[in-house]
């Protein structure tokens, strides 16, 4: 059967294939699994997978559209966490604790949470499988999987971790390690890495840096600290009128950026971490260190790596334009986990939970859809402990500002807004559905000129 075919015949018949497969022993699995799981249908009319910014906000938009017992949310964990405070996190600024919510209290009311983890998709039968041993049938569904972090890639990486002088603040396992090593800094080199994959937030691995100088400038330690970037790209930022700001930064503050460099092992017992050069095939260097900041290389979720809605990369393979999947026209990719060629940044997702939400309701009606993303997207570059650089900028890494000022300067607003106003934003409008990004502020304040 064609996937348009599929869609066209409805749910029932897939619900009916899928369920003949769902036996006795999968059933009392489910029931020894969340109260929320217990009342779980096999059918949905929408089912996202991750209940993450992307799922969430999706889910409370599907609500809206097709009503709550429609739809459920495939999600593994507990907690939800607002990620981008972790830069603050690392830095001491803010506390852990701040940056998580329990699930349940994120899932749109009515919504049904699976407390499970997708471990096949089959987008040709428009179902998916989970780890509790349930099929689950859809007739439309939205992929918000996230990205993969592979600290396994970098040898002695994650027991590293357990040793003192490491920390990364791109997972909530490690991000106060960073907070650690910063404040047991005493002498020495203080190394920052970029790897030498996609990464969410292409700004954070910079953004701890120049919060940790600041942090050795207020506590009288930054003439003992040699502060290096090493970076598997070849550019400090991919937008030049950023790039451009953050290179008079490094140099007013003495910092060392090294391209090219790829971290490929930590020997944490000894305080060492290998490099290879990536324009210098098999050429490694050693640097001792008093303090390491990781950022992990990244990948695609592995259900998806050898899923039929994968790009050869291994990413959902979707429209850049309209989300809607290339091949699956009732499949959508919102988020991290998808090929959109722009920064993967929560508020990428912002941006284009407004324009998917848009997509599947003309999808739903048969209409073709018309709303077109531009790539939005957006990284508040903390360059210390009250002041930020907002970048903005679409696909072709052009400035998109909010604001009527030039935000390549650094500025406490902006700081205040990253600090403050955006977890509030967050957790009270993006995740129930009610923000899709600042396209509407920038029309108002440059005067529907842009
Ligand atoms: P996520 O929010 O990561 O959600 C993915 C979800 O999928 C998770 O809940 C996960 O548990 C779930 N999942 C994974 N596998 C499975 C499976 N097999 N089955 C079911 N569920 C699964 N963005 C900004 O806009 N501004 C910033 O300043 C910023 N700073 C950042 C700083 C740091 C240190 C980090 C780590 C991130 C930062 N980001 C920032 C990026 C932002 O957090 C992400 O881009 C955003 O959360 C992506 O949303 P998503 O829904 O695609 O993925
Ligand atoms: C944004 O929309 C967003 O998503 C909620 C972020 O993620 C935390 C951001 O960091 C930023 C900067 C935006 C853009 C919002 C404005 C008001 C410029």
């Amino acid at each position: 059967m064609t996937p348009l075919a599929a869609v066209a015949s409805g749910p029932r018949a897939q619900l009916f294939a899928c369920s003949l497969r769902l036996g006795t022993q999968q059933i009392s699995l489910l029931q020894l699994h969340t109260r929320s799981s217990l009342a779980a249908k096999n059918h949905y009319e929408v089912l996202v997978l991750g209940g993450g910014s992307g799922g969430i906000s999706m889910a409370a938009r599907m609500k809206r559209r097709v009503g709550a017992e429609n739809v459920a949310i495939v999600e593994p964990s507990e907690r939800h966490f607002y990620q981008p405070i972790w830069t603050l996190v690392g830095a001491g600024a803010k506390q852990l604790a701040a940056s998580g919510r329990p699930t349940v209290s994120v899932i749109p009311s009515g919504v049904e949470w699976i407390k499970a983890r997708v471990v096949e998709l089959n987008p040709n039968k428009n179902c998916v499988h989970t780890d509790s041993g349930k099929e689950i049938s859809y007739k439309y569904l939205i992929i918000a999987l996230g990205i993969q972090l592979d600290y396994e890639k970098i040898k002695g990486l994650p027991e590293g971790f357990d040793h003192p002088k490491i920390g990364s603040n791109y997972s909530v396992k490690t991000v106060e390690k960073t907070w650690k090593a910063l404040q047991d800094f005493k002498e020495g080199n203080a190394i920052f890495t970029f790897p030498n994959t996609p990464v969410k937030c292409a700004g954070a691995p910079q953004k701890i840096m120049y919060l940790s100088e600041a942090y050795f400038q207020k506590t009288g330690k930054r003439s003992k600290a040699n502060i290096i970037f090493n970076t598997s790209l070849g550019t400090i930022f991919g937008v030049k009128k950023y790039a451009a700001a953050l290179q008079e930064i490094i140099q007013e503050r003495n910092l060392t950026v090294n391209y090219k460099q790829n971290l490929i092992e930590v020997r944490a017992d000894r305080q060492e971490a290998v490099f290879e050069n990536l324009d210098k095939p098999g050429e490694t260097q050693v640097i001792s260190y008093e303090m390491l900041h990781v950022t992990p290389p990244m990948s695609s979720p592995d259900v998806l790596k050898t899923s039929p809605v994968a790009d050869a990369a291994g990413w959902v393979d979707v429209d850049k334009e309209t989300l809607q999947h290339k091949k699956y026209p009732n499949v959508f990719g919102i988020g991290d986990c998808t090929n959109l060629p722009t920064s993967k940044t929560a508020a990428a997702v912002a941006a284009q939970s407004g324009i998917l939400d848009r997509t599947i309701s003309l999808v739903m009606k048969n209409q073709k859809p018309m709303k077109k993303y531009d790539g939005y997207t957006s990284c508040p570059l903390v360059t210390g402990y009250n002041r930020v650089i907002l970048a903005e900028f679409d696909y072709n890494a052009q400035p998109l500002e909010t604001f009527p000022f030039d935000q390549s300067r650094e500025r406490l607003t902006m700081y205040l807004m990253k600090a403050d106003l955006m977890p509030f934003l967050y957790w009270n409008m993006m995740l129930r559905g009610y923000w899709g990004g600042p396209a509407f502020l920038r029309k108002v304040f440059h005067l529907g000129m842009s």
